[in-house]
């Protein structure tokens, strides 16, 4: 506790000594002063402890004890005792939605305001500013088609929305009634069990990093996981695997460089199951020497599971990374036509103003898009 005394303080102090002062005196009528007779001594007792009191500093009772935050910093270590204790965060940590919005910001950017700009120049829906709107959205990260499903839902309907506030609430519902039909996370059956999750994706997707995240996530729903290495063109990558496997107290299945990819895979699916593990996932390279060797290897190791576990793998999530923006859109194409892709993971987007192909990902496929990573 630290104490700041100001002048009064000392004047307080004094007067309490100086009531002292007149109490003994008042007890030994040797008053020079004629005070009122009907006062009781006591009172001036009374009021010499209570100034006193008042002036002297007693933790939590003195009225002008200074905040901690406003006493100098000491580095103290703390006692064995102390350091169990937990400590008071500096930051509260910032709730998910609020993550979320950050993590969104820059694609309301690089997207929604863009097209309220359009829409700022002039109040009436116009054709000056139909075109304008037209050359926008084409513009724009959500692809031509999505771009156009998008216009054409505004100009069809020009007659009835009168201003262009009205033009801008009718693409908001256009766009999230196309959001709204592919949100749909990923539920694990129980009757599949180990259910297994291939997740594919190009190189530097965010495919480990999304594993992770998932492994954690389940983890946490007290599901058993079991992850194995299928990335076996770099060693680090098996590494770095490994490393967020143990972070999330998930099992782990290691391959080493070069190791055949399918029988990773295969050894994960034998693991999982003689160990009764809940889920299993499995990582994949995103390069090959050429794409068609990709392609081809990824559909052997589809092929190794389902003989090994009938109907597995159950989910073929397929990681985009939203900073390439409508590129992903063509990913999703390949992937989707080689494998099957039934779930899509958009990575980056707190580091993207492109993620808006989102949009035009769930508007050109009907696959469900299972999560975001914001970072
Ligand atoms: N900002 C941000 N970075 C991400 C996100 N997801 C992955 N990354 C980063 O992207 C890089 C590549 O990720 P990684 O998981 O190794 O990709 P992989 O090659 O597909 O396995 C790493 O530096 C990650 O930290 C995300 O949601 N936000
Ligand atoms: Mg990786």
């Amino acid at each position: 506790m630290k104490y700041r005394f100001h002048a009064y303080d000392y004047v307080v102090y004094l007067l309490s000594y100086a009531f002292l002062g007149v109490y003994i005196a008042d007890i030994l009528n040797a008053l020079p002063l004629n005070l009122p007779e009907t006062i009781p001594s006591w009172i001036y007792l009374a009021l010499a402890v209570a100034l006193n009191v008042w002036a002297i500093p007693i933790p939590g009772i003195h009225p002008r004890t200074i905040p901690e935050r406003h006493a100098p910093e000491t580095v103290e270590t703390p006692s064995p005792e102390e350091k169990e204790l937990p400590q008071p965060k500096k930051k509260p940590a910032p709730s998910s939605k609020d993550k979320l919005e950050r993590g969104l910001s820059k694609t309301h950017k690089g997207f929604i305001d863009r097209i309220s700009a359009v829409f700022k120049r002039s109040g009436s829906l116009d054709d000056k500013i139909l075109t304008e709107l037209e050359e926008t959205l084409v513009g724009t990260d959500i692809g031509v088609r999505t771009a156009y499903t998008i216009f054409d839902f505004v100009r069809n309907n020009a007659e009835t929305i009168k201003d262009t506030d009205q033009a801008m609430e009718a693409i908001k519902t256009e766009i999230t009634y196309i959001l709204e039909k592919r949100e749909e996370p990923l539920s694990l059956s129980e009757e599949k069990k180990p259910f297994v999750i291939m997740v594919s994706g190009v190189n530097g997707s965010g495919k480990t990093t999304t594993i992770a995240k998932i492994a954690y996530h389940l983890k946490n729903q007290g599901k058993s996981v079991i992850i194995a290495s299928g990335d076996t063109f770099r060693a680090a990558a098996i590494e770095q695997l490994e490393h967020w496997a143990n972070k999330a107290g998930a099992d782990f299945i290691k391959s080493h460089e070069g190791a055949d990819p399918s029988s990773v895979a295969f050894d994960g699916l034998q693991a999982a199951l003689s160990r009764g593990h809940d889920v299993l996932i499995i990582d994949t390279a995103g390069r090959l020497h050429t794409k068609e060797n990709l392609m081809e290897e990824l559909k052997k190791t589809k092929r190794v599971l389902d003989k090994k576990h009938p109907g597995s793998p159950h989910e073929i999530l397929l990681v985009l990374d939203a900073t390439i923006g409508q590129n992903a859109i063509e990913q999703t194409r390949q992937f989707n036509n080689s494998l099957g892709v039934t779930g899509i993971a958009l990575t980056k987007l707190d580091g993207s103003s492109k993620g808006g192909v989102i949009v035009g990902i769930a508007n050109e496929f009907e696959i469900p898009i299972r999560y975001i990573g914001v970072g």
